[in-house]
């Protein structure tokens, strides 16, 4: 699994607003209206502001990533929500959080990252809420996946997690992975899904691209006019991939908008006022 890094999450803040007005701009909906659609809800049914979101950082595995629980405590006061990052770290920086009573406590290592909501007693999964809302940007740019021919490129968590959306809104879905274990693995679990072998061809082949892989994609297989919902990292598509193509991604806000308010709904569902 990609691991963020530094570089990846050091300007986010600052950038959420230029996120949301390309948001604005190429899928006609802001960050909230997409997280909020991607996991089925009305953005107005809960008020963001009567919740509050802690984020504990973790030092587990390669430690802590300077800057990443400050862009998600950021990302959720960018959603309305109150929001802070624990003093302390781990475990005490989980009973730090317990004490201020948060509503959604966010922490992640190198394999997880969760939103676990106290009251709902449920947890938001990145994995699961990055494959939601990339295909909820997609979606959205391409006017609906209805009948439409997507490829998904790499088969990992998000991307198996992605097949199965798709087939649920309808589209055709191939999966191709340089791991074709993987991709055959995908098939296996959906068998509706097809497989392409080489991975090049098929990203020639597609207008609409999920990019869930770290591995590059040549600017010379993009179609003209394509449309690429990519939260892959590294994020290496340059100048001339962009002027062909509508390239989708932010390295975290993206998925974490799901996932608060996925979370959130959770205690709506629960019937929290
Ligand atoms: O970037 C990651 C992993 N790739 C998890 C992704 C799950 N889809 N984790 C971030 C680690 C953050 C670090 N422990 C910190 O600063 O708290």
């Amino acid at each position: 699994m990609t691991r963020l890094t530094h570089d990846d999450v050091k300007d986010l803040s600052e950038n959420l607003g230029a996120l949301e007005d390309f948001l604005l701009k190429h899928t006609g909906r802001t960050l909230k209206k997409l997280a909020c659609e991607a996991v089925g809800m009305w953005e107005y049914a809960i008020d963001t502001k009567e919740y509050t979101c802690a984020v504990v950082p973790v030092t587990t595995g390669e430690g802590i990533i300077s800057n990443f629980s400050e862009s998600v405590r950021d990302i959720c006061k960018w959603l309305g929500f109150e929001a802070f990052v624990t003093t302390k770290t781990d475990i005490s920086g989980f009973r730090e959080a317990l004490e201020q009573k948060p509503n959604i406590i966010f922490m992640a290592d190198d394999v997880e990252f969760l939103a676990y909501n106290i009251e709902a007693k449920k947890a938001s999964n990145n994995t699961f809420s990055t494959a939601k809302a990339y295909i909820a940007a997609l979606s959205a740019a391409a006017d609906m996946l209805i009948g439409k021919d997507v490829l998904i490129v790499g088969a990992g968590r998000v991307g198996s997690e992605m097949a199965r959306l798709l087939l649920a809104k309808s589209a055709n879905v191939t999966v191709t992975d340089i791991d074709l274990d993987k991709a055959y693995a995908v098939q296996k679990a959906y068998p509706r899904v097809k497989v392409a072998e080489d991975v090049r061809e098929a990203i020639r082949a597609h207008k609409y691209i999920l990019n869930a892989s770290p591995a590059h994609i040549e600017t010379e297989d993009i179609q003209e006019g394509a449309i690429i919902s990519s939260p892959g990292v590294p994020h290496t598509f340059d100048e001339e991939a962009k002027k062909k193509a509508l390239i989708i991604h932010d390295p975290l806000a993206i998925g974490v908008a799901a996932m608060a308010m996925e979370s959130a709904y959770y205690s709506y569902l629960g019937c929290r006022k």
